[in-house]
């Protein structure tokens, strides 16, 4: 099953809307397998976002991600990947459709809101960031059959 690492960043967690976020999540359909409210240190914000050291926007990105609490959280679903995404919206708040969490609560590209893994590669790393094996869940939930198909027996 695809999972998808998702954090609500600082400034989710300082406007009051960890409960939204994880709100369009749940009424997705998207299962909630691991969950962590944490303080993101340094070190961890360099590995999480490896890829963009360099890049102009790097260091403010890391002082913001670790300006205050996050919350992380693992979801499982079929293409949990691309749901978590387009539920999200685009990076840029200002190019992210209405209905999206970014297109209703974000205005800039450097206070979005949320982060969603951009490939099941992605959040298989970046799970490993945060949780080990034991800290995730693994559940029966009474409504699955009436998400996926292939639960139906
Ligand atoms: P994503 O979060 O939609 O996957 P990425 O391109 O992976 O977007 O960038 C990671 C994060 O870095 C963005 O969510 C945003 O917070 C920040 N970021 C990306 N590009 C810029 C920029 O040009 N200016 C400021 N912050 C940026
Ligand atoms: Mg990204």
């Amino acid at each position: 099953m695809e999972r998808t690492l998702i954090l609500v960043k600082p400034d989710g967690v300082q406007r009051g809307l960890i409960g939204d976020v994880i709100s369009r999540f749940e009424r997705r359909g998207l299962k909630l397998i691991g969950m962590k409210f944490m303080q993101m240190s340094s070190s961890r914000a360099a590995e999480h976002y490896a890829e963009h050291i360099g890049k102009p926007f790097y260091p403010g990105l890391v002082a913001y991600i670790i300006s205050g609490p996050i919350v992380a959280m693992v979801w499982e679903g079929n293409d949990a990947v691309a749901i978590a995404r387009n539920t999200i919206g685009a990076t840029k708040p200002a190019e992210s459709a209405p209905g999206t969490i970014r297109g209703d609560f974000a205005l800039e590209i450097g206070r979005n809101m949320v982060h969603g893994s951009d490939s099941p590669e992605s959040g298989e790393r970046e799970t490993a960031i945060y949780f080990s094996a034991d800290e995730l869940v693994s559940w029966d939930r009474i409504t699955d059959t009436w998400i996926s198909e292939d639960k139906w027996e």
